[in-house]
């Protein structure tokens, strides 16, 4: 019995492994959509795979069961999200799932966008069909942090992110810091932007250093022309610049750039997401920008890409930020650390 137990469990994990393959994806083209996927099983054998590319384009669900056709009777269905209970831009994957004769539904996480939260599992299981819930929870959910974030609070996920120098610098006393962190890394950030449905930086960064903030990385598994343009917000609290055709800055240049005047970042972060529907923020700002939100404790995630060189100590700090004893400093979790070419980067989630 309890061999029995495992073996089903081992599966389940095996296939849910699948369907979060498959939800990559979509990870950087279904925004404000989550990334999901979807694998269909019957006696033992992958019979359909899905994922959702693009909001407005047909979820996971649908793809997998085309594929699996009449061998999604009796199958079982792994789906890295709660399947959805709603007609919205498609018809309801609950819906589906019971019609295509589907025995069993393993879900990774549940959806808490306020259209389904729970009434998908509700639905199938008034059907008759066994619902597990759980299993790879947390690699699921790390595809999706805005989205679920962004539903449960109506705040957005943070990412600041800071290149850096081993002695925590970012640039010469000059300003000169081009570049102190190697292509490998710099083509690794392409996916952070990839990401995001928005780029938060400051008017220091924007004259000094002139950024487009684009996505441009042909590194990228997916084309970056499919890939939504993140919206660009800069913060801009002395109003230094303003939209002109003709100024000196290319993110000036376009229309779309955002300029935030007043300091509030919580209401600009809430702003985000309730006007802008974007999820995921990444700030690319200097030290200042930097140490506001730091302080504010309004970032979810800070990622280091740190050069191996020494700048010295007149070069400039990768945070403003200046506490008045130990007690007052911030802490971090080391949530992932890896070498991208020569420069090592830190995923760090505040304590
Ligand atoms: C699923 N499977 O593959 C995805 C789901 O505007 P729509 O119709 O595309 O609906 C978007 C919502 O559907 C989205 O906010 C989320 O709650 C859910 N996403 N659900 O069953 C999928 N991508
Ligand atoms: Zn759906």
């Amino acid at each position: 019995m309890s061999t029995h137990y495992h073996s089903q469990d081992a599966q389940d994990r095996y296939f849910m492994m699948l369907a979060i393959e498959q939800a990559k994806h979509g990870l950087y083209t279904t925004r404000p959509n989550p990334a999901v996927g979807c694998v269909i099983v019957h006696a033992g054998e992958v019979v359909g795979q899905g994922f959702h590319p693009k909001a407005g384009e047909p979820h996971a669900e649908v793809f997998a069961l085309k594929e699996a056709d009449a061998r999604a009777v009796g199958a079982t269905a792994y789906v890295t999200l709660e399947p959805c209970s709603h007609t919205g831009r498609t018809p309801p994957c609950a819906l589906a799932l019971i019609n295509a004769g589907v025995k069993r539904v393993v879900i990774a996480s549940l959806d808490p966008n306020p259209q389904v939260a729970g009434r998908g599992v509700r639905l199938l299981e008034q059907a008759g069909i066994e619902v597990k819930v759980g299993g790879l929870t947390a690699q699921a959910e790390a595809l999706n942090r805005g989205f679920l974030k962004a539903m449960r609070t109506q705040m957005p996920y943070v990412r600041l992110k800071i290149a850096t120098s081993l002695d925590g610098r970012t640039a010469m006393a000059s300003g000169e810091s081009k570049w102190i962190t190697s292509t490998a890394a710099r083509d690794d950030v392409q996916k952070l932007r990839a990401q995001s449905g928005v780029i938060i930086t400051g008017s220091e960064t924007v004259i000094a250093d002139d950024p487009q903030l684009n996505v441009r990385s042909n590194q990228l598994a997916v084309s970056p022309e499919q890939v939504p343009a993140p919206m660009v917000v800069v913060l801009d609290r002395r109003q230094r610049l303003d939209y002109d055709p003709h100024a000196n800055y290319q993110l000036c240049r376009r229309p779309e750039t955002l300029y935030w005047r007043n300091d509030d970042l919580p209401s600009l972060l809430k702003t985000l997401v309730s006007e802008h529907q974007c999820y995921d923020v990444l700030i690319e700002a200097g030290a200042s920008v930097a140490g506001s939100f730091l302080s504010q404790q309004l970032v979810d995630e800070l990622v280091v890409y740190q050069a191996p060189c020494l700048l010295g100590a007149k070069a400039r700090a990768m945070v403003e930020f200046n506490p008045l004893s130990l007690a007052q400093q911030l802490r971090f979790d080391i949530y992932q650390h890896e070498q991208i070419g020569v420069d090592l980067k830190l995923t760090l989630l505040p304590l």
